[in-house]
């Protein structure tokens, strides 16, 4: 039997969990110590030891489905994909954002572990958006309230779609309300001019990313690290200029609702 240790990793959101081996877990119990926890504080921080390409992939699969992601993947499976940066001059996407939002049915849940780590710097942090959404204000919240968002792919290659999902979405698993547009993918608000559009995109992120919604996980090798992106959007932060490393698996969820 399984002995858990739950503390709170930040004020507004993240628990750390401890006393798992996540290797030998049955799918059926991480599903039924985990999601609850996961469901309850949105970002999950699991120390423990590295894990092997095969054992991440499958602990991933307990959580359902995979997607593949079309910019990296391991050698050994298109289900994990390899995330290494060496930070400063990395032109790659550090802006808030919720995964793979371009997608028609984008990830319900990321997972990164850590290989390798700069020295200092690296972290990422995550932002709560149902308290981004409790606390928003009433000019933009009517504005939001029934719109719906395009948000693009094109940024990873020409081929990647371009999807509209509602602006505000329902937790499928909670019922609770999440802002739920971002930087890098979000283009316009359907109906809007695009410099209206982006003007409400823009002030949007600003609000849903004030530090009193936030966590910042600071990383040490091995951290594996669960989010919920129905509930939260993350940034990496991009402080450093040696090697970081880290493996990635997102599960696939339902068209946002
Ligand atoms: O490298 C990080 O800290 C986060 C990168 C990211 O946005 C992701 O893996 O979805
Ligand atoms: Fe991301």
């Amino acid at each position: 039997m399984t002995q858990l240790t739950i503390t709170k990793a930040g004020v507004n959101l993240g628990a750390r969990v401890e006393g798992l081996d996540l290797r030998t877990m049955e799918p059926d119990e991480v599903r039924k110590l985990l999601l609850p926890i996961l469901l309850e504080h949105h970002v999950l921080v699991i120390p423990g030891e590295k894990l092997a390409i095969d054992e991440l992939e499958r602990f991933a699969r307990a959580w359902g489905d995979l997607l593949e992601h079309p910019a990296t993947r391991v050698d050994q499976t298109p289900f994990i994909q390899l995330i290494m940066s060496e930070g400063e001059g990395d032109d790659r996407l550090g802006f808030w954002h919720s995964d793979m939002t371009w997608h028609p049915t984008p990830p319900k849940i990321t997972m990164l572990q850590a290989r390798k780590l700069p020295s200092e710097g690296g972290g990422t942090i995550f932002a709560n958006q149902h308290l981004a959404y409790d606390a928003f204000p009433e000019h933009l919240r009517s504005q939001l309230d029934d719109a719906m968002a395009w948000h693009s792919g094109k940024v990873f290659n020409p081929d990647m779609p371009v999807t509209l999902h509602p602006a505000i979405r329902t937790h499928d698993e909670t019922g609770r309300k999440a802002l739920y547009v971002n930087m890098p993918f979000t283009k316009t608000i359907e109906g809007m001019d695009d410099a209206a559009g982006c003007e409400l995109i823009l002030r949007t992120v600003l609000h849903a990313t004030q530090p009193e919604f936030t966590y910042r996980h600071d990383w040490e090798v091995g951290d594996l690290v669960l989010w919920d992106n129905r509930s939260v959007m993350h940034a990496p932060i991009r402080d450093y200029s040696e090697r970081r490393v880290m493996y990635r698996a997102v599960v696939a969820g339902d068209a946002p609702a």
